[in-house]
């Protein structure tokens, strides 16, 4: 109860800090409610470990190099049923729990939506009750902040860790020994049984530290285990300088900050092994406390590679299978096939991870012998098969010099998914064709899910006010019930009730950019957001075009109507990024020129906000408008930025791309804005190689006049950078099809426009969006793992109280 919590509290401030609530500071206010919840679910946290160990419960375990929290203390609020409670004792205290979130720094050892993705299943595992774990890097430093400088990206450390961390916890005694280099080679033991010996090798400790993943109102509490590297005691003489001990702390000191894309760099290699070897090796101490022989694991562990960086998983788990478990080659074969699942996230060709046979000899000789022979295995098997060799040489795993950890993942997992229906289809169809044509069975399809609790529930309490007196609670536990919304599409009253939750939502955000940006904005402007990492296939590019047209369109003619919008932007580029950065500038330098014309009389208003993060969407999504989904067809595998526009009420434009055609079956064709070529279209134009870029910009006066402001001084200080984006148009012929889709992407733009002057109509709309958005829970996507991929089921008798 309140009282309790408020009597609870104190105690803890003046036990951890010696004070009385008035002399306290955010931070150590935040630090005693973060301990009092950590006390509070650390024996559900037992508990749910001691019933999955007595039940010997199947277990998921899933390998990420990255996940993307953002902050903890509000949904672990929301999921241990805490929030109301301690918000009202809180305020009783004179405290506002948002002062207290403000000082939690983001947890953010992601990229983009693969890292956030992995986190939206956490928090979907648990409160699902399924028994699933997360395995991952603690890094030091989290992804760059981002600041602009004369509109260019800055990139800032993250130093997530300087004001601690209450959600985790370190396990010293689970701490294990990873190694890398050295020499290998194989000695028959007394059995006659092959045994790798090892000579100067590196030997690692990988030091676990566990965040209690909080189930929503069930009791269950999972683990995400995230390692840190140590130099062992037993090493320490070995390494004496502070760049000798700097360059082993390096490991796991900062996340690479590439989205959808590989660097082959040796530390990036070191990461991926020094995560999937902790995790198997603990897995499998695990699994030996169950006292199962070692060949039935698949019936207790499944393991999930999310993309590529844990491929090492195969070889690994093989390595141990082999010569710690003693298993035959054909024994060790048969469990990893079945305890391995992979999902594939991108087909772009820059993305794929290909690891330069040295680097990986060096770095990891027995696993290189290991990989070898699942290669030469794999070849042998197949030629079996298939009549046409080829196949082969584009199937292997070493090839070219190469290790191909797509190939690698593939051949040793039962299940090879897709996180969008067209993506999938791509997979079976064009980039995996060989493979799916080898192994048709093990391919499928896992529509990307999103966490509504954090996205809807916690992120937009104006629309969930609504909701709860609309169409009752259950949309909470159930968001498929969000369905029946859709019974007051004609409900004036309930359409301006949902448009009023927009429109404070609109003044949130309009105070947070006027206070971070200083940009007015009005709130009875069009809010059009595009928020996702800075990608040319994502096409900020052909936004920024129509940016530039509608401004044009106001220059030449300045007492024409122009219904008012702002253009919203939040996106990091990775810092070598070059392209990328580019783009930034010219946005920035735009949105300079365009927000201070008087010209424009604030119908146009540009906002780039600064280091775009999980905390910054939770305050744009619920004030959208318009979603931006412009990624040229076939490109975005899925996004999820577009799911949670979409449960907020905004109305996406969008390429049939990724999930956006999911997105456009649940709504339908009037609810949503499509526009441009479609994947069929996009691989026409490869196969015939007709696409000619410079031809829109002759024949099309408005491309010519929008490429021209690029070149022409129109919009100032982007000397350099307008060519380099003029050039990639028309130089090098527009790679992602920007100019084809431009005069398509106009129209809609103007449907758009016209739509909004209609409130009715487009309150309507924005209302067939929310209903509709259930279907994109990431709980059914995890239960679709857990039943198809996993086979785990969840805990039956999970809601005993204790104490
Ligand atoms: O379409 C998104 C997808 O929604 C895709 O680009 C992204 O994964 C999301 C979740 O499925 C993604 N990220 C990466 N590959 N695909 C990636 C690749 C290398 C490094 C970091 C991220």
């Amino acid at each position: 109860t309140k009282e309790q919590f408020i009597t609870q509290f104190k105690k803890r401030l003046s036990e951890k800090y010696a004070m009385g609530v008035e002399d306290a500071s955010p931070t150590e206010l935040y630090n005693t409610l973060g301990s009092l919840m950590h006390s509070a679910y650390s024996s559900d946290r037992h508990h749910t470990w001691r019933q999955y160990l007595l039940n010997k419960q199947k277990q998921a375990y899933y390998f990420s190099i990255e996940f993307l929290p953002g902050k903890l203390m509000a949904s672990n609020l929301l999921n241990m049923d805490w929030l109301e409670t301690v918000e009202e004792g809180l305020a009783e205290l004179g405290i506002d729990l948002a002062d207290l979130t403000e000082v939690e720094q983001d947890m953010a050892l992601g990229n983009g939506g693969l890292g956030r993705l992995a986190s939206c299943f956490m928090d979907s595992i648990a409160s699902c009750g399924l028994p699933g774990n997360g395995n991952g890097i603690r890094y030091e430093y989290g992804l760059f902040k981002q600041k602009f400088i004369d509109g260019h990206q800055v990139e800032l450390p993250d130093d997530w860790l300087s004001t601690g961390n209450v959600w985790e916890v370190r396990k010293d005694s689970k701490a294990v020994d990873v190694c890398f280099y050295g020499q290998v080679h194989l000695e028959e033991d007394a059995n006659g049984k092959l045994k790798p010996v090892y000579k100067n090798q590196q030997v690692l400790r990988a030091v676990p530290y566990d965040t209690g993943m909080i189930g929503y109102k069930n009791n269950i509490v999972n683990n995400m285990r995230l390692w840190s590297v140590e130099i062992p005691n037993s090493e320490e003489s070995k390494y004496r300088s502070l760049e000798e001990r700097r360059t082993i702390e390096d490991l796991t000191a900062v996340l690479y900050p590439d989205d959808s894309n590989a660097k082959g760099q040796m530390t990036r290699l070191a990461q991926e092994y020094f995560f999937v070897s902790a995790g198997i090796q603990s897995i499998v101490r695990y699994y030996h406390t169950l006292k199962e022989p070692i060949h039935r694991i698949h019936e207790y562990v499944a393991i999930h590679i999310n993309d590529t960086h844990p491929a090492l998983c195969i070889p690994e788990f093989m390595r141990i299978m082999l010569d710690e478990e003693g298993m035959s080659w054909e024994e060790a074969w048969a469990v990893t096939l079945k305890v391995m699942s992979y999902t594939n996230h991108t087909i772009m060709a820059e993305a794929m991870e290909k690891w330069p046979i040295d680097m990986l000899k060096q770095l990891l000789p027995r696993i290189y012998q290991i990989i070898e022979e699942i290669d030469r295995r794999f070849v042998e098997e197949t030629e079996l098969k298939v009549h046409d060799r080829s196949i082969i040489d584009r199937t292997r795993i070493i090839n070219h010099n190469q290790v191909h950890m797509a190939h690698l993942a593939i051949i040793g997992s039962h299940s090879i998914n897709g996180v969008a229906k067209l993506h999938s289809e791509l997979l079976k169809t064009v980039v995996l064709h060989d493979f799916y044509s080898l192994y048709p069975a093990r391919f499928n399809n896992k529509t990307n899910g999103i966490a509504e609790r954090r996205w809807l529930q916690l992120a937009n309490r104006p629309l969930s006010s609504v909701l709860d007196k609309t169409i009752g609670t259950s949309w909470r536990d159930n968001p498929e019930d969000l369905q029946q919304l859709l019974n007051y599409q004609d409900d004036q009253k309930v359409l301006n009730a949902l448009a009023a939750a927009k429109r404070q939502n609109k003044e949130n955000l309009a105070a947070l950019i006027k206070k971070t940006q200083d940009i007015t904005v009005s709130p009875d402007a069009i809010f059009d957001v595009q928020i996702k990492r800075l990608h040319a296939y994502k096409r900020q590019l052909l936004n920024l075009m129509h940016i530039i047209k509608c401004y044009q369109d106001i220059k030449n003619n300045p007492d024409s109507e122009f219904y008012p919008r702002v253009f919203i932007f939040g996106a990091k580029a990775a810092p070598s990024y070059a392209y990328a950065k580019t783009i930034i500038k010219c946005i920035n330098e735009t949105a300079n020129l365009v927000n201070n014309d008087p010209d424009v009389k604030d119908r146009l208003k540009i906002v780039f906000l600064e280091n775009y993060n999980v905390s910054l969407a939770e305050v744009i999504i619920p004030a959208a408008d318009v979603s931006e989904q412009i990624s040229l067809a076939s490109k975005e595998a899925s996004g999820t930025s577009n799911m949670k526009l979409m449960l907020n009420g905004a109305v996406t434009i969008a390429t049939l791309d990724g999930a956006n055609i999911e997105i456009r079956d649940a709504v339908g064709e009037e609810n949503i804005n499509i526009f441009g070529i479609t994947e069929q279209e996009v691989y026409d134009y490869y196969e015939s190689n007709t696409y000619s870029a410079v031809s829109y910009f002759e024949k099309d006066p408005v491309i010519r006049r929008v490429l021209e402001a690029f070149i022409d001084g129109t919009i100032p200080n982007i000397q350099s950078e307008g060519r380099e984006v003029f050039d990639s148009l028309i130089r090098y012929n527009d790679e992602f099809f920007v100019l084809r889709d431009f005069e398509s992407y106009v129209k809609a733009q103007e449907k758009i426009t016209e739509c909004y002057k209609d409130k009715r109509k487009w309150q309507k709309i924005s209302l067939i969006n929310i209903a509709n958005a259930g279907v994109f829970s990431a709980d059914e996507t995890v239960k679709r793992y857990a039943d198809d991929i996993w086979q785990i089921e969840p805990v039956t008798e999970y809601s005993s109280k204790k104490g």
